[in-house]
């Protein structure tokens, strides 16, 4: 399975912070084919023009060694720093210099411990302290990354999707027997019951006179068969081949429903403020069942109770007849949960507070 996500994530935030004039960025990534698929064909070029220093992972080690350890290191997802670069850092601690300052970025959840995790100095065996950092969705986390996220969705079609693109929602050429046209966009795993879903839409799409373009994203295996049988219903498949992560987002910001999954497509799909079904990473002791649980009790908060009902059973693969008639209703909310979100602060802004405030206190 090819999984983009960690990547993902560490680019989205190195841009986020690039636009900072007072930062210095290094990026390193033990997979640097994945990260060169998500920023424009070369992470290292596109790095270098937004005043990121891309780097293989193993020259950690040489900056380690000599001595070049930042100011401020973030640990992503559990990477394991290498130990010459830990060592290097001890040292630079024990000269009575005010770094570095050790941040462990976690994985995203919704639990309610996070609350209490977030920013917890975990001490390490060699007198440095190592800080959790809980991205999330409450004030006592640490936020989401926002990003470019306004610039971007404000652009008119991106090139890289202007092939794919066409204005036809305007109801030109429907003809009198479609009342309008729906986006749609599917980025899955490939356990996900597509198959049935997408059969169940057909058939709500025709009962409601609507056609659906359906945007499969990065090159996903729909087979031909399935797309043949459904031909004489009125959705159209448009296949797209991986797209730059801006891009990416454009097209969540276009669609009307976005299938998203793992945990950046997720968050964008929040920034959309449009209905979105999570296929959520699975985990192997189902610890996913109980993250997916957390999330929809804080998102679905303040809705109706059909709403709540079945948006909850559409994030878990119900058909959607059951959710379809609801789909202005949860694009409402979606609009008011992106709000919500946007209220409590972004992650980019938030990390740097909180590196101020230690450079205050240290
Ligand atoms: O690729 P993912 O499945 O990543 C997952 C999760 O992050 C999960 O938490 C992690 O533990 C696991 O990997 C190993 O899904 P995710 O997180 O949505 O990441 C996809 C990234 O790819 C995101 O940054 C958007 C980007 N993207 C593009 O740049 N272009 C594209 O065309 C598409 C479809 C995605």
């Amino acid at each position: 399975m090819d999984n983009y996500g960690d990547a993902g994530v560490c680019w989205r935030l190195a841009r986020s912070l690039s636009k900072r004039d007072d930062i210095r960025i290094r990026l390193f990534c033990d997979d640097l084919k994945v990260l060169d698929k998500i920023a424009h064909g070369d992470a290292v070029k596109t790095g270098a023009a937004l005043g990121i220093e891309v780097l293989p992972w193993t020259s950690l080690d040489v900056v380690g060694a000599s001595n070049l350890v930042a100011d401020v290191v973030i640990e992503a997802f559990a990477c394991k720093i290498p130990e010459t670069y830990i060592d290097a850092m001890r040292l630079k601690s024990s000269k009575g210099s005010s770094g570095p300052l050790w941040i462990n970025l976690e994985y995203l959840t919704a639990e309610s411990w996070a609350d209490e995790m977030h920013l917890m100095p975990s001490p390490q065996n060699n007198d440095l302290n190592k800080y959790f950092y809980f991205p999330g969705f409450t004030e006592k986390t640490g936020g989401l990354t926002l990003g470019d996220w306004d610039e971007v969705t404000a652009q008119t079609v991106p090139p890289s999707l202007a092939p794919f693109w066409d204005e036809r929602s305007d109801g030109g050429h429907l003809g009198d027997s479609y009342l309008g046209v729906r986006r749609i966009s599917i980025f899955n795993y490939s356990h996900a019951p597509l198959e049935k879903c997408l059969r169940g839409l057909a058939d709500m799409a025709k009962s409601n006179g609507e056609l659906i373009d359906i945007y499969v994203c990065a090159n996903q295996n729909i087979s031909a068969q399935l797309i043949q049988s459904l031909e004489d219903l009125p959705l159209r498949f448009i296949q797209l081949p991986f797209i730059p992560q801006e891009d990416y987002d454009w097209l969540l910001s276009r669609c009307d429903l976005n299938f998203v999954r793992g945990e950046d497509s997720f968050v964008r799909a929040q920034w959309a403020g449009k209905p979105f079904i999570w296929d959520i990473y699975p985990q192997s002791d189902r610890a996913h069942e109980i993250k997916l649980d957390a999330f929809l009790d804080l998102y679905f908060e303040g809705a109706s109770s059909s709403l709540i009902k079945q948006g909850k059973s559409a994030m878990k693969w119900a058909e959607p007849h059951e959710w379809w008639g609801l789909m202005e209703e949860w694009t409402a909310h979606s609009e008011k949960w992106s709000d919500k979100l946007r209220a409590l602060g972004q992650l980019e802004v938030k990390i740097l507070d909180f590196v101020k405030s230690q450079e205050i206190s240290r």
